[in-house]
């Protein structure tokens, strides 16, 4: 996987006093070994620092700091280098046990607020003290997640994942780009936009639209053309484009005119990357191959539009899926903020591209759907798989394609 720069990931600070569990916190949260832990309070002394990938979140950091309520010269110092991460995270988790919040975690909690950094209250060590109702209550103030857990048991972790998510800071969504970053500044993308009676009249769709922006945002050309011209289109360039894109439904046709050294892929699987996890939905997309007659198939869209006669959700990624795996299966459809609790009955969600949703959302139904076992794809990652050109769409994006190799030796 590449790595993401150190800027760029989000940075996770561990605060609270000594000996509340902030360096088990880490240990439980990273499923490693990172930080030492002891029942000697002041065991961290120098901020430990952790870079990982962590889902649904992506890349961050975790800095694991000093437990700082001590006294002394040693504590001044401990206190300033503390003071120094308070400066530089993007994100607070305050770690403290039921019943210990006093002026100290207040102050944690004001020095945050101050830097406007989002904080979430994680109340540790419930396997031996629960939080009672009262002090949730009074814990849980205006701006701030609470979260009860034990770094001991597990219990709760999940729920420090999800707050992490929900209270990340927005921008750390949108610094991605759709196309831009495969196409360099002069090279030329092609953009295949079938003109059929399912294209709205006189307009784009959002996708399309939000590509040709990103590629001039990028300083790349864009070649916007129908598939019936897409042969012509290529004839018309000096040499191979960087990119082909094309709307799914126009797959099998544009593989076949486009040549092999071409990377190509479609509107849908850049919307995955962009608006969800690709490599986790390509990794949901492989139990297309374990689907069997009569298993239920949740289609999740993001946005309330009336299905039109050849609905891509409701008739053709059904019929795909069916034409695949040989099973009759059962479909169900939600749209917009419908997005069921109990998944359980799914053994495959394939969601749209999200293309008008927020990333946060889609990446906390991706995130649901891990917890709950059910594999989640997306419109254009189904299309590609059942059409047999998985490989080839995803040539464009390395460490999703590993995924699917890791799977297929
Ligand atoms: N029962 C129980 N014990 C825990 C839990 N989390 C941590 N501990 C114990 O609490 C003690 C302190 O844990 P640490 O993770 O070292 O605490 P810390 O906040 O990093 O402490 P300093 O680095 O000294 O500030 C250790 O003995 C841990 O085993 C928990 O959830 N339940
Ligand atoms: S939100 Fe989903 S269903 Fe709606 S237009 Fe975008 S990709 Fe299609
Ligand atoms: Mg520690």
């Amino acid at each position: 996987m590449q790595a993401a720069p150190k800027a760029l990931r989000l940075h996770i600070g561990l605060f609270g006093r000594r000996n509340v569990g902030k360096s088990s916190l880490l240990n439980a949260i990273t499923r490693q070994q990172v930080s030492i832990v002891s029942a000697v309070a002041g065991t961290t002394t120098d901020p430990v620092e952790k870079p990982m990938e962590l889902l649904p979140l992506g890349p961050v950091l975790f800095v694991d700091t000093a437990g700082i309520d001590d006294e002394g010269a040693l504590g001044e110092l401990r206190l300033q280098r503390t003071r120094a991460i308070l400066d530089r995270v993007d994100l607070g988790v305050i770690v403290t046990e039921a019943g210990a919040w006093g002026r100290f975690e207040d102050s944690l909690a004001a020095e945050l607020a101050r830097r406007k950094v989002p904080a979430i209250i994680a109340v540790n060590k419930i396997d031996v003290r629960p939080l009672a109702d009262g002090e949730r209550e009074r814990l849980g103030r205006a701006g701030s997640a609470l979260v009860a857990l034990s770094a001991a048991t597990g219990e709760g972790v999940g729920g420090l994942r999800e707050a992490l998510l929900r209270m990340a800071p927005a921008d750390h969504f949108d610094s991605r780009r759709i196309v831009a970053d495969l196409v360099p500044p002069g090279e030329v993308a092609v953009l295949v936009v079938p003109i059929d009676k399912e294209a709205p009249k006189g307009r784009l769709i959002l996708p399309q639209v939000m590509a040709i922006r990103d590629l001039l945002d990028g300083e790349s050309l864009a070649l916007v053309t129908q598939d019936r011209e897409l042969r012509r289109a290529l004839g018309s360039l000096g040499r191979p484009p960087a990119l082909v894109v094309t709307d799914s439904q126009a797959f099998l046709k544009v593989a076949a005119d486009v040549p092999p050294a071409v990377p190509m892929t479609s509107f849908s699987i850049l919307m995955a990357r962009f608006q969800g996890d690709l490599a986790e939905q390509v990794r949901g997309t492989l139990a297309v191959e374990r689907l069997a007659r009569g298993d239920r198939v949740l289609v999740a869209e993001t946005c309330t539009h009336h299905p039109i006669g050849d609905d891509i959700g409701r008739v053709k990624i059904p019929r795909w899926l069916e034409q695949y795996t040989g099973a009759t299966l059962e479909f169900s459809h939600v749209q917009g903020h419908d997005f069921p609790d109990d998944l359980s009955p799914y053994r495959l969600v394939v969601h749209c591209g999200n293309c008008t949703g927020n990333r946060r959302e889609m990446l906390a139904r991706i995130h649901r759907c891990r917890e709950a076992g059910v594999p989640i794809t997306n419109y254009g990652l189904t299309i590609a798989y059942s059409l047999g050109i998985f490989e080839r769409a995803l040539g464009p994006f390395p460490s999703a394609l590993e995924v699917y190799r890791a799977d297929h030796p």
